[in-house]
């Protein structure tokens, strides 16, 4: 039976269910019986495997088909009415043409199986940042999984009332056929289709395709960002809280950082780590004259490969229950394993194939992208503010990126509209988060390449125009915790040593301490950067913050090539501050 009276959302799952014929209909209404009861359903159908109740409670084990495990960029498109619209960095059709094919593709295609209708709220239900989406799906796991990630329930219905202002998604597993897999987003219509697939982000539609492509857009509109970016609170012996957010790109260290340990040294002297948000941040403007930032999610959906208990222990303790995994190791035991866990993989175990594994075959166990689905609400370090509906104050925005050189371990631009600059050119090598060549350098503007909802062009005019609305800006930095010496190993060790870099970063956002400035910006002197107990050397610190300017002198070209793409959509002010860096670098 329908859970809502709302007109619009009757109307188009109507109209999607006599496209898609499904044998039945069901609304989801958020109940632990209702979930539970699907759960069991998709554990005797095989598409969830129960894992040991005992070790893992309420935890499942997902495996997506072989063809189907990470992002898809190429078959992702932004159908706005004009191409220029989507801009040079997304893939665009025209959208009647795209609607055409897609209705080829989805007609029929959940005959036999379930239409779940899902209500969702990306933030807190009732808030005034929330954002409402109905997704309509034919796979449990995608049900089961959005109840994680965000806020479902018919409280979603409540709230929304009789208006038309949700998101619409259409999700239909048919084949997973990867020739005719698409992921699309209709900006204009406020619509979201995906079709063979089964993969979480191409097809939990709340996350990247709603709270990045839809939200980036409608944040255009309405004078707000939405970001792929983490959120912070480093609590200082004071009890003072100072957050940050930070974009990197996919598989480049978002998770690990929003849940930070902080080292010995600065654990005794109080220092604490809260996570507010691990991927996605919606920013506004506070009425204080600064940035406020919430997380929309309502759990993590984090790369499994290199979790530990040595690299980020709270992301292990977050997966102990209530946890779907996806394409990882099934132990004998019935419990999960993957690559860097820890250094004995287990004998007698099933690879993310679902075939019995030999470690000594050389053949990884889980898939590089394997990825787990926890509640936030798990996580030790989950902030108090976490639920806050205005969100937490933001010092600083930090972008980065996996560099093997050029990028120095940090730097601070020298204002809003520099800082927009040094995200419009981040660099950073490719991962198995989407399908393609890994380890390949490309241009990632501000971790947003695959998700900008828009013209990336307007994108960096709209990020140009919200600095001048922002009387207290935060300040912006740039780092990389990736680079190497000559035989390639990383010079820095990363995870909880981060902490000493963002020590550094804070006190240069409260003017506590002075810089060096360089033709990229401002650096750490070199007494500045704490390395009591890192292991790390004053000489590989010099080495870590050294601007290479021969290197430095190549990225400018890399940048002039990329900015051509843009025509003139590309803003003056960026124009500008490329030819201030290659000044300098004269
Ligand atoms: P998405 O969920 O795809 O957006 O990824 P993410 O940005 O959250 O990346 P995540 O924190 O999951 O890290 C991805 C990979 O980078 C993991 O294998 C980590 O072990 C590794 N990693 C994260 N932080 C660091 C670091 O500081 N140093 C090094 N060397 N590796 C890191
Ligand atoms: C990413 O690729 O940036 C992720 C995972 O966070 S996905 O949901 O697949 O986008
Ligand atoms: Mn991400």
């Amino acid at each position: 039976m329908a859970l809502t009276t709302n007109k619009y959302i009757l109307d188009w799952v109507k109209e999607m269910a006599e496209l898609t014929q499904p044998d039945n209909i069901v609304w989801i209404d958020g109940s632990e019986e209702q979930l539970e009861q699907l759960r069991r359903e998709a554990v005797s159908t095989g598409e969830l495997i129960k894992l040991n109740e005992e070790k893992l409670p309420g935890c499942y084990l997902h495996r997506s088909a072989i063809n189907d495990v990470a992002r898809v960029e190429d078959r992702t498109f932004i159908c706005s009415r004009r191409k220029e619209d989507a801009g040079p960095t997304n893939n665009w059709m025209d959208p009647d043409e795209m609607l055409a094919k897609l209705r080829k593709l989805y007609n029929g295609a959940m005959r036999g199986r379930t239409m779940y209708v899902i209500p969702y709220s990306m933030s807190v239900v009732g808030s005034p940042f929330a954002r409402y989406g109905i997704e309509l799906t034919d796979s449990i796991y995608v049900v089961v999984s959005m109840a994680i990630m965000t806020r479902v329930g018919k409280n979603v219905y409540e709230a929304l009332g009789e208006r038309p202002d949700f998101v619409k998604g259409l999700h239909a597993q048919a084949e997973l056929d990867a020739e005719n897999r698409y992921i699309v987003h209709f900006p204009e219509e406020n619509t979201i289709m995906s079709v063979n697939s089964g993969y979480g982000g191409n097809v939990l539609l709340g996350k990247k395709c709603f709270s990045l492509r839809i939200a980036s857009y409608l944040g255009r509109k309405e004078g707000w960002l939405a970001e792929h970016m983490l959120i912070l609170g480093i609590e200082n012996p004071k009890g003072e809280v100072r957050y940050i957010c930070a974009a990197f790109p996919s598989a480049c260290g978002k998770t690990n950082l929003a849940m930070l340990i902080p080292p010995e040294i600065y654990r005794k002297k109080g220092y604490k780590a809260w996570c507010v948000g691990d991927d996605i941040a919606w920013l506004r403007i506070g009425e204080d004259g600064r940035l406020w930032a919430v997380n929309p999610e309502n759990g993590f959906f984090g790369v499994a490969p290199g979790t530990s208990m040595k690299s980020n222990p709270n992301a292990l303790e977050t997966t102990r229950k209530n946890t779907i995994f996806t394409n990882v190791v099934q132990t004998a035991e019935n419990t999960v394993w993957w690559e860097g866990m820890d250094k004995t993989p287990p004998r007698g175990a099933i690879n993310w194939k679902g075939e019995p594994w030999d470690p000594d075959s050389g053949e990884k166990g889980a898939h590089p992208n394997s990825r787990f689905t926890a509640p936030a609400k798990n996580c030790p370090c989950i902030s108090p503010e976490f639920e806050n509906p205005k969100g937490v104050p933001i010092s600083s925005i930090i972008f980065g990126g996996r560099r093997a050189k050029t990028a120095p371990l940090v730097y601070q631009s020298r204002n809003w509209q520099h800082g927009v600059f040094v995200g419009s050119v981040m660099a950073s090598e490719t991962t198995a988060a989407a399908t393609g060549a890994v380890g390949v350098v490309r241009r990632d503007p501000m971790a947003m390449l695959p998700f900008c909802g828009y013209n990336m062009g307007d994108y960096w005019q709209h990020w140009l125009e919200m600095g001048k609305r922002i009387p207290n800006p935060p300040k912006i930095f740039n780092v990389n915790w990736f680079r190497t010496d000559d035989m390639g190993h990383y010079l820095w060790p990363g995870f909880g040593e981060n902490m000493r870099v963002l020590e550094w970063i804070l006190a240069r956002c409260f003017n506590e301490i002075d810089a060096e400035e360089t033709a990229i910006g401002y650096i750490p002197k070199l007494g500045d950067i704490n390395l009591e107990d890192s292991g790390v050397s004053k000489e590989t610190l010099a080495e870590l913050l050294n601007v290479d300017k021969k290197l430095w002198l190549e990225e400018v070209k890399g940048i002039k090539e990329f900015y051509a793409k843009f025509g003139d959509k590309l803003p003056g002010e960026l124009k500008e501050e490329l030819a201030t860096l290659e000044n300098n670098l004269d």
